[in-house]
């Protein structure tokens, strides 16, 4: 095992035995959510994750450690402290590791720790992607090049328009990376369950995903996968609704010369302020979804292995 490397003993004894467990992300509390939204939704997705018969293993650095599985007081403590906890993409590690630091850990690191772990599943709210004028600033997330090279699938519900869509499911393309709806055709567009661009392909159940998974470890062993669950009709922010608010956003973000790790979480919280807090509900109640979905996934999967 990595030696920077923690493991809850109630995430270690599934794994020993063999049994689902699905990783859950730290930057969403942190910097993805405010407190203490962040809080209730982050203890929340893990009861969601554990109803499906899973064990959820929130991943974040604390105190120089690689963590997989947190305690609700470790959760608790990196709510609170929200943006003053550093971000970590992987470019990040080997500086807070090494400085003793705290971390909230993105989709990418995430799925490192889950693939050190042994963990194959993954939920969250969006996965980074291409931003919207990369041709010049060249802003393109390292969750993309994650999904290429660590084989954990993310179940999310898609991408935020924030990003430039089109440009985010070329690069996963190039990069080989599976991007399979569940139940739907399209990328589904986080606040929306459509956005316009099709998908290579979709699957209708947890089984079938898990099934898919399994052949992937067989012909494409170091590779992710996107599983896009779109968010439930009764929760979803027509795409005309929030255009606007991500244009204003997005032209904020300009002004101000807003840029690097810092974009995600400007347009995030930005959103979410112009919305008057509609897009917070959306953003939650989609979380929980793909738990469940991910738990789904995550169980099937481990009974394919004990097959
Ligand atoms: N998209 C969301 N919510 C989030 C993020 C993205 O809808 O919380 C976070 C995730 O942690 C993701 C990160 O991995 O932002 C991407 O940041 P960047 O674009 O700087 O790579
Ligand atoms: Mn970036």
């Amino acid at each position: 095992m990595n030696p920077l490397l923690d493991i809850h003993p109630a995430v270690a004894a599934a794994l020993q035995a063999g049994q689902a467990v699905v990783a859950l992300e730290s930057t969403i509390i942190t910097h993805g959510m405010p407190w203490p939204q962040n809080v209730d939704t982050a203890l929340r997705v893990e009861a969601a994750v554990r109803s499906a018969g899973a064990v959820p293993a929130t991943v974040a650095i604390m105190g120089g450690r690689l963590k997989a599985g947190l305690t609700p007081e470790d959760i608790d403590f990196l709510g609170r402290a929200g943006h003053a906890v550093p971000k970590a993409s992987r470019r990040d590690l080997p500086l807070l590791l090494s400085t003793n630091a705290l971390g909230a850990t993105t989709v990418a690191t995430t799925m490192m720790v889950a693939a050190m772990a042994g963990i194959r599943v993954f939920a969250t709210g969006g996965i980074g992607g291409v931003h919207r004028g990369a041709e010049t600033s060249f802003d393109i997330s390292a969750d993309l090049l994650e999904l290429a090279r660590t084989p954990v699938a993310v179940v999310c519900a898609g991408a935020k328009a924030i990003l430039d869509l089109r440009a985010t499911l070329e690069v996963l393309e190039t990069q080989g990376v599976p991007v399979l709806g569940y139940r739907t055709d399209e990328l589904p567009a986080f606040y929306s369950r459509s956005s316009g661009l099709k998908l290579p392909g979709l699957l209708h159940s947890a089984a079938a995903f898990a099934q898919a998974l399994r052949v992937q470890d067989q012909v494409a062993p170091s590779q992710g996968m996107v599983v896009a669950n779109p968010i439930a009709p009764e929760h979803e922010i027509p795409a005309g609704v929030i255009g606007a608010h991500i244009e204003q956003a997005l032209a904020e973000a300009a002004t101000r010369g807003v840029a690097g790790a810092a974009v995600t979480p400007f347009l995030l919280a930005r959103v979410a302020e112009l919305t008057g807090g509609a897009s917070l509900v959306a953003n939650i109640e989609l979380v929980l979804s793909n738990a469940r979905l991910a738990g789904g996934i995550a169980v099937a999967y481990a009974g394919l292995r004990q097959a």
